[in-house]
């Protein structure tokens, strides 16, 4: 197995030893996955980047070979699947699948979103609830991962048929979540309106108030900045990367895609922080505004996206300057080859091919911080990292959105509400924490500067010590 990680100094006999039995521990892990899970192409990828970056604490720690605490760990300790069943506004019955994905580990409650998009299946979810263990671990508030959603496609729903599909969706979960078992969230095609209608309906079975769903509305259990959180925390974990090299947002040329709640706080707190965002995409295309999306602008795009649930591409009518590209079948995205300082790419997964990630580094940029979930492919990951980009992971730039639906938690354990500025904080905190972690452990495991292998072994080495002192087998 090629390996990101493993070393390149001529080893001693000793250890020569230790890294021929870490090869063929993982090389017999991938195999197994890949035999186990036919068909689950992101699951798999998400298992051998992990895999790969935790080369060098393998050769340190038999124990977690020994324990078999890889093969543990991406085996879901559950894979819930259910039928949705729903009537659309002209009497049509329809039927939908529903998944939720309880992953191993150990530590707090299952946490993680709902995702109702066309593309769910079973490797989306195991791909997404793995990441969400380590990531949730690197926030270091008491969560273990879970991931769920639905083959459901929003999309041109009314909003009675939106409110009727999100009811008999939580019928039908409600058996698995609670505030000590498993707290869903949002995800793609979920926001603070479906939330509503999810956390409504768990009220009405339940007959009682529990912190069992996370993004819910201000008023009715929201942590303040949850909404904010995914978005303001990539932001604020590229600040910190910045300040490695001596250098801040200021006056920055930012290149963001997607155009829903991460994308939108990604873009306000750049504006917050002296930068400037130009794009902004979804999946019919994307829109260049040289003069750079101002506040006005975002608001403007809030309502379209939010309220009017419009495309994106009524951007560039609505703003002269802009222009607007459709997508196309071109084995490259023209969004990255806009001139930029730095790209938060906002959207989903693999959304930055080989060839995209190879327009960036030719570009000039030099900082791409992911806040979507595994947005960039491994080819990609290591262009960026050979070329010396500084390259947050998703798992560790993203982690605000989940770190803030750990404060509502607690929040909703105490049946209080703390305050923006201290919520946005805490944030701040939690970001610098991650950032500071996964940099120094890269440092310490022979690896500086590569966040990925510092995120993927400081996530993995705290859920694997839970898990041995837990119970060894
Ligand atoms: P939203 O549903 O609010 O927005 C998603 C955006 O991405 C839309 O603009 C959508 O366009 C676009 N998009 C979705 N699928 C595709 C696709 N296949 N190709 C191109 N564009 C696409 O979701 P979020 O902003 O919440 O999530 C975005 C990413 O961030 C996801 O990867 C999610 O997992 C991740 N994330 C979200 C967190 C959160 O707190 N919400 C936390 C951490 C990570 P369209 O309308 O055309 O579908
Ligand atoms: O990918 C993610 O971290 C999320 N969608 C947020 C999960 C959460 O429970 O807040």
């Amino acid at each position: 197995m090629a390996s990101r990680t493993a070393p390149s100094r001529r080893p001693t006999t000793r250890r020569r030893g230790a890294e021929s039995r870490v090869q063929e521990h993982l090389s017999t892990l991938l195999a197994k996955v890949e035999a186990k899970n036919p068909g689950e192409p992101e699951f798999h990828q998400t298992v051998r980047e992990i895999a790969e970056s935790l080369w060098p604490v393998l050769v340190q720690n038999p124990k977690y070979i020994d324990n078999k605490i890889i093969e543990r760990l991406v085996e879901p300790d559950r894979v819930i699947s259910f039928g949705v069943n729903w009537v659309d506004d002209h009497g049509e019955i329809h039927v939908n699948r529903g998944l939720r994905v309880q992953m191993s580990s150990s530590i707090g409650p299952y946490k993680g979103g709902l995702r109702f998009h066309p593309s769910v299946n079973p490797s989306l979810c195991k791909f997404l609830a793995l990441e969400q263990t380590l990531k949730n671990s690197l926030t270091t508030l008491p969560m273990r991962g879970a991931k769920g959603g639905t083959d459901f496609d929003p999309k041109g729903r009314s909003e009675s048929e939106i409110r009727r599909f999100c009811q008999s969706f939580m019928t039908e979960l409600f058996p698995y979540i609670g505030e000590f078992t498993d707290v869903p969230a949002g995800d793609i095609g979920v926001g603070e309106r479906e939330i509503g209608y999810l956390f409504g309906q768990y009220k009405r079975i339940a007959k009682r108030f529990a912190g069992a769903i996370t993004g819910k509305g201000i008023n009715w259990g929201d942590s303040r900045i949850r909404q904010e959180a995914t978005g303001y925390g990539a932001v604020y974990f590229a600040r910190e990367m910045l300040a490695t090299r001596g250098n801040d947002l200021v006056g920055k040329t930012c290149l963001v895609s997607g155009s829903g709640n991460v994308a939108q706080y990604t873009v306000e707190k750049l504006l917050h922080l002296g930068a400037r965002a130009v794009t902004l995409s979804d999946s019919d295309g994307f829109v260049h505004d040289p003069d750079g999306i101002d506040r006005d602008k975002l608001e403007w795009v809030k309502r379209l996206k939010n309220d009017r649930r419009g495309r994106i591409r009524e951007y560039a009518d609505q703003f002269p300057r802009a222009t607007y590209q459709a997508a196309s079948d071109r084995d490259e995205n023209p969004l990255w080859k806009v001139p930029a300082d730095c790209a938060f790419p906002s959207a989903t997964q693999n959304e930055v091919n080989a060839k995209d990630a190879a327009n960036l580094v030719e570009n000039g940029v030099s900082l791409v911080v992911e806040g979507a979930n595994m947005p960039t492919v491994p080819e990609g990951v290591d262009r960026f990292i050979a070329a010396g980009v500084l390259y947050g992971p998703s798992k560790a730039a993203n982690a605000g959105g989940v770190a803030v639906s750990g404060l509502e938690m607690a929040q909703d354990m105490q049946l209080s509400q703390w305050t923006s500025e201290e919520v946005d904080a805490r944030l701040q905190v939690i970001m610098t924490r991650i950032h500071d972690t996964a940099r120094q452990t890269a440092e310490d495991f022979g690896h500086p500067g590569n966040y990925l292998v510092g995120a993927n072994i400081a996530g993995f080495v705290k859920v694997a010590d839970a898990m041995l002192d837990e119970s060894p087998i």
